[in-house]
């Protein structure tokens, strides 16, 4: 039962809560249960007044219309001018009359382009409150901070607030193909329906884009790095074109990724070598092209000579010859490109990990002004959980954008609850120590380490057309932190988790101390049944779903025995000067510490040292005791979520608690897969028993070995493991 009251009443009444699909994401606007709030809402709030013709400012009304309306109960009449007490005025100075008397001076000049601030203010002898900005999106990025106050019941008496994102370029990156299959994704189809663009868009473009401003994001790139050379042609500029017309008014600009072949396959050349005057006019003419239909086209993404994808390296020319022949194409457009650095070459190396630094480091202060280097949190891939990658701190002359993935490829994909937002905190506050202590990786995406001329930050979307948006509920809380993070990388992401929450499910205060208790807990259980210790990698290989620790035989650093190297010694990459002396990549003070087996935390042991089964680990415990504790710890942790989740039931929709409460259900099958499996086989090399407080698992490893899950690589489900484990 949830806490309604009733429209026209302060009264509160128990009705149960109708059934919700999702599809509303944070953006439901139901009703203010707290009657209190409600009253002091509407008291302060019954006149709006946004003046301005331009969309973006009309999207603000539209948004702050259906906001009000839902959450107030009531239609709240939009003015021409602030007439009454009691008003809303939201605006630039030039925009509107209300914001130019308010003389808000240097108050307002301090939020910049993108910035607001909300205040209350007395005008003509009226009360107002005022969603104040230097341009029309920064009054839409007020209008929706004002509206979460109000979905998270906050009190306007105190209510002033003042911000502005701390990075530049805000970036969801799509990894969507053509034929609107998506790779990684699961979520449903890609949502850009190409056969029907330019001519149809459906109603969804326009709530993707209202998403997106909702928490700040200021471009998409429609394409998956994987590129197809067909986008960048004049048909689909045109398509593009047309969801470019949808995003405008909510400031998004697109992106698109670059194909470094595309010269020869859609342009008729003969090489798409970066120093050939031919192929540099070609992605000019590109380019101007793109901007004529375009005129805030944002630029490339670009993935080249990584895992087969085409690259300067084709023709012995560098990753900087690259990027900046396609800046100087971008450049008088005020474009940028996005250099991605996730790079490993197809003759695997002595340690994958270290080729992007290798790689990039030279190159720092090669390239072009317009060109950021977009690198992923960790050096291997989006693990559940890595060390920060060198390359940050190691770039001072070369702008470094952090990449992100949203998308849950390698942690439990749709079903498994991982909140993601501990994980990018995780990341963004990993101290590089290149400039003292305080060196975080916030800092340096940010911009203030090293005074880089452009700051970015892209996170890989896991966005579909599946009703929920996301391919589940809580997914949904990865893409809004990702968004909430990319504004203010210093912000908390328990504090973000709760005004998600609030948002999404609840304002009953224990449920949602309870469903941020989850999400918080979630990230370290996800990795205490996958890869504790510092393992990575141990999933099956392709379609990266289940665990599969015993893969060999194949390229070796595709295959989880290269980065665990399980013997009868030990387990773990040796990384120190007696292996392959990938630390000595961080700066002194990170490569002592990580490279010290007396220093190096727990989390990544087995990432940094080949660890003696019999060795302590920092808790006092054998490598092996401590490997097997935190498996369980992994489960038990799934397990006491399902019975949390439990507790919230008459907080929630029937509808959407049944959705996670059957994940749930999964996700502790599934974590016991993980569990069993690897302690099994790992338990072939450290000859030692299962200490005796822990149940055994039910099957024989050969039993686990010889799973074919999933048979079919895009769809992540183990009908075995459910028969064997599922329990209601
Ligand atoms: C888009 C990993 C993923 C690939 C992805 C690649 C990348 O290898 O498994 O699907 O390709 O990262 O980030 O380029």
């Amino acid at each position: 039962m949830a806490t309604i009251a009733g429209p026209g009443s302060f009264a509160s009444l128990r009705m149960p809560a109708a059934d919700e699909d999702g599809h509303d994401l944070w953006l439901r606007y139901r009703l203010v249960s707290n009657a209190e709030r409600l009253a002091q809402y509407r008291t302060a709030i019954a006149h709006l007044v946004v003046p301005g013709s331009s969309p973006t400012l009309g999207a603000a009304r539209d948004e702050l219309t259906r906001g009000l309306t839902g959450l107030l109960g009531r239609a709240i009449p939009i003015d021409a001018a602030a007439t009454s007490t009691a008003t809303l005025v939201v605006g630039t100075p030039a925009s509107s009359r209300e914001i130019a008397a308010l003389n808000l001076g240097g108050r307002l000049t301090a939020v910049g382009n993108e910035g607001f601030l909300i205040t209350s203010a007395t005008l003509r002898g009226s009360h107002v409150i005022a969603v104040a900005a230097n341009t029309d999106v920064g009054a839409l990025y007020g209008s929706f901070a004002l509206l979460r106050a109000l979905q998270t019941q906050g009190d306007l008496a105190t209510l002033s607030d003042s911000s502005a994102p701390r990075i530049q370029h805000r970036i969801i990156d799509h990894w969507d193909n053509l034929d609107r299959t998506v790779e990684r994704g699961y979520a449903g189809r890609s949502l850009w329906d190409w056969d029907h663009l330019p001519d149809s868009l459906p109603a969804v473009y326009r709530d993707y884009a209202r998403a997106e401003a909702s928490i700040g994001i200021n471009g998409v790139s429609l394409t998956n790095v994987n590129a197809n050379a067909k986008v960048l042609t004049a048909p689909y500029i045109e398509k593009v074109r047309a969801l470019a017309g949808v995003f405008r008014p909510y400031g998004l600009h697109v992106y698109l990724t670059a194909r470094f072949s595309a010269p020869m396959e859609i342009g008729g050349l003969k090489t798409a070598d970066p120093l050939d005057p031919s192929v540099a006019a070609w992605w000019k003419a590109k380019a101007d092209e793109i901007y004529r239909a375009i005129p805030d086209f944002g630029g490339f993404v670009v993935k080249a000579n990584s895992e087969g994808q085409p690259g300067p390296q084709d023709y012995h020319r560098t990753h900087a010859d690259g990027a900046n022949m396609l800046a100087d194409a971008l450049a008088p457009h005020g474009g940028i490109v996005l250099w991605r650095a996730f790079v490993y070459s197809n003759v695997p190396a002595q340690d994958r990990i270290k080729q992007a630094y290798t790689e990039f480091k030279p190159l720092d202060g090669k390239f072009r002004d317009n060109v950021l280097l977009q690198v992923k949190n960790g050096s291997l891939d989006f693990q559940p959980r890595e060390p920060f990658h060198p390359l940050f701190g190691a770039m001072p002359k070369t702008p470094l954008a952090l990449e992100l993935q949203i998308t849950k490829e390698y942690l439990g994909e749709d079903t498994h609850l991982v909140y993601m937002g501990a994980y990018y905190e995780e990341v963004l506050k990993s101290d590089t120590r290149v400039n003292g202590k305080g060196s975080l990786v916030a800092d340096v995406i940010d911009g203030s380490l090293h005074g880089y001329r452009q700051t970015a930050i892209a996170g890989v979307s896991n966005v579909g057309t599946d009703r929920n948006w996301s391919g589940s509920h809580f997914n949904q809380a990865n893409w809004y932190a990702f968004g909430r993070l990319a504004w203010d990388p210093t912000a908390s992401s328990e504090r973000i988790a709760e005004d998600w929450t609030r948002m999404t499910w609840t304002n009953d205060d224990a449920a949602v101390r309870t469903i941020v208790h989850m999400m918080m807990t979630s990230r370290e259980a996800v990795v205490n049944y996958m890869e504790p210790l510092g393992l990575v990698h141990m999933m099956g290989t392709d379609h990266h779903y289940g665990p599969a620790p015993w893969v060999k035989n194949l390229r070796p650093d595709w295959t989880p025995v290269y980065f665990h190297r399980a013997d009868t010694i030990g387990i773990g990459f040796d990384r120190t000067v007696t292996g392959s002396n990938a630390v000595a990549q961080y700066s002194p003070e990170v490569a002592r510490h990580f490279g010290d087996r007396d220093s190096v935390p727990d989390a990544y042991l087995l990432f940094f040292h080949h660890a003696r089964w019999s060795d302590r680990t920092r808790a006092g415990l054998t490598v092996w005791y401590d490997l097997v504790r935190h498996y369980y710890a992994g489960v038990d942790s799934v397990v006491a979520m399902r019975r949390e989740w439990h507790t919230v039931q008459s907080t929630i929709d029937a509808r959407r608690f049944r959705d996670v409460d059957d994940f749930l259900a999964i996700q502790e099958a599934e974590a016991k897969w993980w569990r069993d499996a690897a302690l099994l086989y790992f338990g072939t090399f450290s000859r030692m028993p299962l200490p005796a407080r822990f149940a055994p698992p039910p099957r024989t490893l050969d039993w686990y070995m010889k799973l074919h899950c999933p048979a079919d690589p895009a769809k992540p489900r183990c009908p075995e493991i459910y028969k064997l484990y599922l329990t209601r």
